[in-house]
């Protein structure tokens, strides 16, 4: 061989194996040949054909997926056809549209589905699979689900599906700078590059659309809650609208989040109140602007009045008055706004977790048609573990919209692996009893508690540059189960993560059962070893990096964790019961009982809602301490278990992905350690009992752990 044929042969076999490498970037949308000659030839005896009836961008964008999906799984091209055919396959269309669907789907079928909803239906006797919906999104989201139907090894013969989404708007909240930092983001930049839209268009902003309309999200927030004026600047809203391009076909409406300030800061006017006609009349121009070059923009999110946004208290008005403003602004032209409740003042009066409950329940029934009032899972800030927030249940006139993180700030940033789908679920299944046993929060959300036609839920994303989106990469888990509970919030996590396995990693029963089994318990796993109990809010200040329970010195009370520990030499905890703080009073009477009384209280909340001395007798016989330490020991050891498992599934996962899970574990085994050392030796300082001997002692003084600094943790916003 000569030295141009090594070469050349060394390319090929780079290539090959380039190919082959699997870097996570493909998400859960692989869809590569089923090996399963028996359910491929299943499959490919039902289709053989797709025939769309109808043409626009969304359900070209169906069509395409649809036959690069099936072409995919069932390793040979599946023609779009033009017309019927005299075979098996897929017929789709719009009820009312198309003459073909309205006269082969049922009646009842038919006026059974709604907005964005879609029926799938197996006609039996036309031996054709309908995909039936009203409008084109469904026909989009029938189109996802088919797929991920076959990817999943599900029968299609005797589909009778009708599935309408339950939430209206189900959004991401990027918490994107223009300068391409994320705040609290762990998977490298933003996506968005501002500097070359609008002319560059990356394919990233197509996947990234294509994997949201897979599991139905179909809004983006693209900028920062600590928001930028410039934003409305109009370059820049041309950079956007070249976004809302992109997403447009994808079923996906773009908002932007509105700075309070921007009146002054880019219209050049002195004020920014609300009851201000100039500047009620600069909104009304702005968003006229921006409705100009984004025909379906979505509507502005607000942070206002809170941790130093400015809003409509800075002129004696309330949130109503700001929100309202807006609202009148983008109404006009369907318009929302999502004003968020996530508010705490700076003088610090009282409780942190009562603040947000005092200032929003007096403005029940004042704000407009087109206005969310967007709530926090919890009454604090997304903590590992928190109760839900009292404000759910008590605002009856107000539509609620869910707000959660996907991105972990406080669950362990970019590298621990904790299934966030448990604390969506168990957030969405409380019942909160403000009408009776039943009234779950999943029921505010969905608006059928109080009846009420807008709906929406956001999820912080967790998206980044790096290869794999998320970084770690079981973060995909989340960012798809945000998606499927946005899109049905009463599916349970086990369903979530084991469709997610399947698409993601093996259909092997035995190495499926074993992530299943990892992702489902990993939510606990990281309570335990970081908050158990009901502590909350005692990481390492600012970044929110590693143990910081020691924290006290910071430019307000209400940001250190002592204030929400309050250990001292009797116990630890927050009594926040009437002997003391009273937040439980927020809460409706069911509620309350069940957690008004440390005897009752059920263990994972127990000292967020109550001062408990450290010889306190729990019912499983410990102590409250001993209960402490052996709960952080068994969280430490259960990231080994996770670790031990990952092991064993070493033979069903690619080299390359089961390396990057592999290396993250290591890293949170021993993250693990240092929250239950550091946790365990600052508490001891006040508790003054020995760490029961059985378990293993921590290794270092208090000083060392306290010793620990990280001043380049990412995520960090310049300003904290
Ligand atoms: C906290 C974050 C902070 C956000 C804030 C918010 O630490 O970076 O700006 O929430 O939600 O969780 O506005």
């Amino acid at each position: 061989m000569d030295r141009k044929t090594i070469v050349y042969f060394i390319l090929i076999l780079f290539t090959w194996s380039s190919a082959k490498a699997e870097d996570g970037y493909r998400l859960w949308l692989r869809f590569d040949k089923i090996e399963n000659e028996v359910l491929k030839d299943y499959y490919q005896e039902q289709i053989q054909y797709i025939f769309v009836d109808g043409s626009s961008p969304i359900l070209n964008t169906a069509s395409n997926e649809l036959s690069t999906g099936l072409s995919g799984l069932l390793g040979h091209p599946i023609p779009l056809e033009q017309q019927p055919q005299n075979k098996a396959g897929i017929i789709v269309g719009l009820i009312g549209q198309s003459q073909l669907i309205t006269d082969l789907v049922p009646k009842e079928k038919a006026t059974a589905i709604q907005e964005e909803g879609f029926l799938l239906f197996y006609h039996p006797t036309n031996k054709q699979l309908l995909l039936a919906a009203k409008d084109e999104r469904g026909i989009l989201y029938g189109s996802f689900y088919l797929l991920r139907q076959i990817q999943n090894h599900q029968p299609i013969d005797d589909l009778n599906l009708l599935n309408n989404p339950k939430i209206k708007k189900r959004v991401l909240n990027h918490w994107d700078n223009l300068d391409r930092t994320v705040e609290r983001g762990y998977a490298g930049f933003s996506i968005w590059n501002w500097h070359e839209l609008p002319e560059f268009i990356d394919q990233r902003y197509i996947d990234y659309a294509r994997a949201n309309a897979s599991i139905g999200i179909n809004g983006t927030v693209v900028t920062n809650v600590n928001a930028n004026s410039l934003i409305f600047r109009a370059d820049y809203l041309e950079k956007a609208a070249a976004l809302a391009d992109v997403f447009r076909p994808y079923g996906i409406q773009l908002y932007l989040t509105a700075r309070f300030s921007s009146p002054i800061e880019l219209g050049g006017l002195e004020t920014a109140d609300p009851l201000d006609p100039q500047v009620q009349q600069w909104w009304k121009d702005k968003t006229a602007e921006i409705y100009r070059l984004i025909p379906d923009f979505g509507g502005f999110l607000v942070k206002a009045n809170s941790e130093g946004q400015p809003g409509p208290q800075e002129y004696n008005r309330n949130h109503a008055d700001g929100a309202n403003m807006l609202a009148d602004a983008v109404a006009p032209y369907g318009g929302i706004v999502m004003w968020r409740a996530f508010v705490y003042s700076e003088e610090e009066p009282e409780d942190r977790a009562k603040q947000a409950y005092n200032e929003f329940v007096p403005l029940d029934g004042k704000f407009r048609d087109n206005v969310l009032i967007q709530v926090k899972n919890g009454p604090i800030d997304f903590q590992p573990r928190e109760p839900i927030h009292p404000l759910f249940g008590a605002m009856p006139q107000t539509p609620l919209m869910m707000e959660f993180q996907i991105t972990k700030e406080y669950l362990g940033q970019g590298t621990h692996l904790v299934g966030l789908s448990s604390i969506y679920e168990e957030v969405l299944k409380t019942d909160t009893y403000v009408k009776g046993e039943g009234s779950l929060v999943a029921k505010v959300i969905d608006g059928s508690l109080d009846g009420h036609k807008l709906t929406g839920i956001a999820g912080v994303a967790n998206i980044g540059t790096a290869r794999n989106w998320t970084g770690n990469l079981f973060g995909q888990a989340d960012w798809y189960a945000f998606g499927r509970l946005a899109w049905d919030p009463y599916l349970d996590s086990k369903t979530i993560f084991r469709e997610w396995t399947r698409l993601t990693f093996t259909h092997d029963p035995e190495a499926l059962n074993t992530i299943v089994r990892m992702l489902a318990s990993s939510h606990e796993t990281c309570v335990r070893y970081m908050t158990p109990m009901g502590l909350h809010h005692i990481m390492a200040a600012g970044h929110h990096f590693g143990p910081g329970p020691w924290v006290s010195q910071m430019s307000r009370a209400d940001w250190t964790s002592v204030y929400y520990h309050k250990a001292d030499e009797k116990g630890i905890g927050f009594d926040r019961t009437s002997t003391g703080s009273d937040a439980l009073s927020q809460y409706s009477a069911t509620f309350r009982q069940q957690y008004s009384d440390p005897n009752t209280c059920p263990l994972p909340f127990l000292l967020w809602f109550h001062h408990v001395s450290w010889d306190y007798k729990l019912s499983s016989g410990r102590t409250l301490w001993e209960e402490m330490c052996y709960t952080y020991h068994q969280g430490a050891m259960e990231v080994e278990q996770l670790q031990e498992s990952w092991e064993q599934l070493r033979p069903f996962i690619d080299k390359a992905r089961f390396q990057q899970v592999k290396m993250h574990l290591k890293i949170q085994v021993k993250e693990a350690k240092w929250w239950r050392d550091a946790c365990l030796t600052y508490f001891q300082s006040f508790s003054k009992m020995p760490i029961p001997s059985e378990l293993e002692q921590p290794l270092h003084e208090l000083q060392y752990y306290q010793s620990i600094i990280y001043p380049y943790a990412p995520g960090i916003r310049p300003r904290w």
